[in-house]
């Protein structure tokens, strides 16, 4: 039984707290956890190791997704010119059809296969006698009814266990069929311990397989990628409209309203800014390796992040016509910003939020919460690595067994594409005027001294920290909303925006700040009871403990 659940700390001690939340456990599941639970010492130069990307206890409830998730619903998902063709059985399929609002603009060639759910519908004879001549059939069934451009095939967890070889399949069918890229994913949903696996592993594929493919000239002056941008609740529109009023050219967004075209001309931007570094560093770092463009750290998820973000894009290019323009843009957009803000200021301001959710937006959603005013108390990633937590310094991390199931590509530079955007000493320059190039600080050096900085948080651990600590807001996804609703503490979902957004940008900021300040100080969570507040709580124990 919690015995010290029931005081009320207004004035909370996160040593308290952490021991509150691993108390129930069997000591051997405490200690890992413990090891996940960080009280942050936000120290300058340094900043205390965290257990990340481990595998979850099993029995936990945890927040993470599979592989197959991470690959083709979170980086192949949002491209609406791909026919995603998921091999297995149709409930793996279904659960990635139109699930994550990432949306999209079918464009003047109106190819859009988004609303479509394509499987391969595997069944008990499949599984027992291979489910290749399935696959075959159905490659052949998505080119005859559409003639895409490209068709990817996803693997779920029955597919790798009986062996069908997919790889094969694939490249035999684009021979055939002459006009249709066919490239297929081993990205069964048990390949690693969460999506994070899947993302690497589309990574891979999309850069083996489509990237470099188009060298039909784009037109532009800066020409950029922006990798790890997924437009979900129209976030890549306002993006994409802010980059056009400062002139500058996105030539491929990662996977954000993207298409086939845009993956296979991204080797020609100058410049690659990363937007979620968890789910496409792979891919900034390849297109560096094997053509010569740099990438940089953005961040477009609050005003003065965005701002600061253009600034970064702008002072790569070293053109003042472009700096201007950008400074331009930037004053013309803030007045109503700030405006914004001084109206939700004073019912915001000294509020508490918590954030756990995936793998780079725990982070930058920290910095909508300052710009409000408000302190964020604890936060966390699903399923991100240790230098998202810490920054890129504590590059290379250790491969354990669970990494190593993920293929590593060798990237050398490419004979005739390879060319370096900016010399050596032009990069040592810029990296001298302030401008850092592969870099990216983490979570923990942004966040307050006596934060909890929490790893694959679960369930039960969500309830403790929400019990104890009584945050004004609490952010996470949908299978965390209705619990902690249940507490009476508002809940906003980041993953999906509820059905709101975009909150990126200069207007996503706006959209923000009034959905943050409706919630935080709404009445209706206040005259909700948590079911322990009336009835004593009942306490089970294991007959085998
Ligand atoms: Fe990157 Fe994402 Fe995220 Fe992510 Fe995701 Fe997502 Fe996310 Mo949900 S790619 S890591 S796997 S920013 S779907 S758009 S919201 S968990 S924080």
């Amino acid at each position: 039984m919690a015995t010290t659940a029931k005081k009320k700390l207004v004035q909370w001690d996160p040593t308290d707290i952490k021991a509150e939340m691993i108390a129930k456990y069997p000591p051997k599941v405490a200690r890992k956890r413990a090891k996940q639970i960080m009280i942050n010492e936000a120290l300058e130069n340094e900043t205390p190791e965290i257990l990340a990307n481990v595998r979850t206890i099993p029995g936990i409830i945890t927040m993470r997704g599979c592989t197959y998730a991470g690959c083709k619903g979170v980086i192949m998902g949002p491209t609406r010119d791909i026919v995603n063709l998921v091999h297995g059985p149709i409930g793996c399929g279904f659960y990635a059809w139109l699930t994550r609002r990432n949306q999209t603009e079918p464009g003047p060639d109106g190819e859009n296969y988004m609303n479509y759910c394509f499987s391969t519908d595997m069944q008990d004879s499949d599984i027992i006698f291979g489910g290749e001549k399935r696959l075959i059939k159905a490659i052949q069934e998505a080119y005859d009814l559409f003639h895409p451009k490209a068709i990817g095939v996803f693997a779920t967890c029955p597919v790798g266990l009986i062996g069908d070889d997919i790889h094969t399949i694939a490249k035999n069918m684009k021979k055939k069929l002459g006009d249709c890229n066919v490239f297929a994913f081993s990205c069964e949903g048990y390949k690693g311990v969460s999506q994070s696996a899947g993302h690497h592993i589309a990574n891979n594929q999309v850069f083996r397989h489509v990237v470099g493919e188009n060298d039909t000239p784009k037109e532009g002056e800066f020409k950029i990628n922006l990798l790890g941008e997924y437009n979900i609740g129209g976030d890549g529109f306002e993006i994409d409209r802010i980059f056009k009023k400062c002139g500058i050219t996105n030539i491929s967004t990662f996977s954000g309203n993207s298409t086939y075209d845009q993956f296979a001309s991204a080797h020609q931007a100058d410049l690659s800014a990363v937007m979620c570094h968890r789910s496409i560093n792979y891919v900034a770092d390849m297109l560096e390796v094997k053509y010569g463009i740099p990438w940089i750290k953005v961040n477009f998820i609050g005003a003065e992040a965005t701002a600061k973000s253009l600034r970064k894009i702008a002072m790569y290019f070293e053109n003042q016509a472009f700096i201007d323009r950008v400074e331009k843009v930037i004053a013309e957009e803030m007045p109503d910003v700030e405006a914004a803000i001084a109206d939700v200021l004073p019912r915001t301001k000294g509020k508490t939020a918590m954030i756990f959710v995936g793998g780079s937006r725990a982070h930058h959603y920290q910095e909508l919460f300052k710009e409000m005013g408000m302190k964020v108390i604890s936060a966390g990633y699903e399923f991100a690595h240790r230098d998202d937590y810490e920054g890129r310094q504590v590059l290379p991390l250790k491969v354990d067994a669970d990494s190593r199931n993920i293929e590593e590509i060798e990237v050398e530079a490419d004979p005739n594409l390879f060319h370096p955007r900016k010399s050596k000493e032009e990069l040592e320059a810029l990296e001298k005027a302030g401008l850092q190039f592969r870099h990216y600080d983490g979570l923990i050096p942004d966040m307050e001294k006596g934060t909890l900085v929490i790893d694959d948080l679960n369930q039960h651990e969500a309830e403790k920290l929400v019990e104890l600590m009584k945050p004004d807001i609490f952010c996470a996804g949908i299978k965390e909303k209705f619990s902690i609703q249940k507490l009476g503490v508002p809940m906003k979902q980041l993953h999906s925006y509820d059905s709101g957004g975009p909150y990126a940008g200069f207007k996503g900021a706006i959209n923000f700040y009034h959905e943050i300040d409706r919630l935080v100080n709404s009445k209706v969570w206040s005259y909700m009871k948590a079911p322990w507040q009336e009835n004593p709580q009942l306490a089970g124990a294991y007959v085998w403990e």
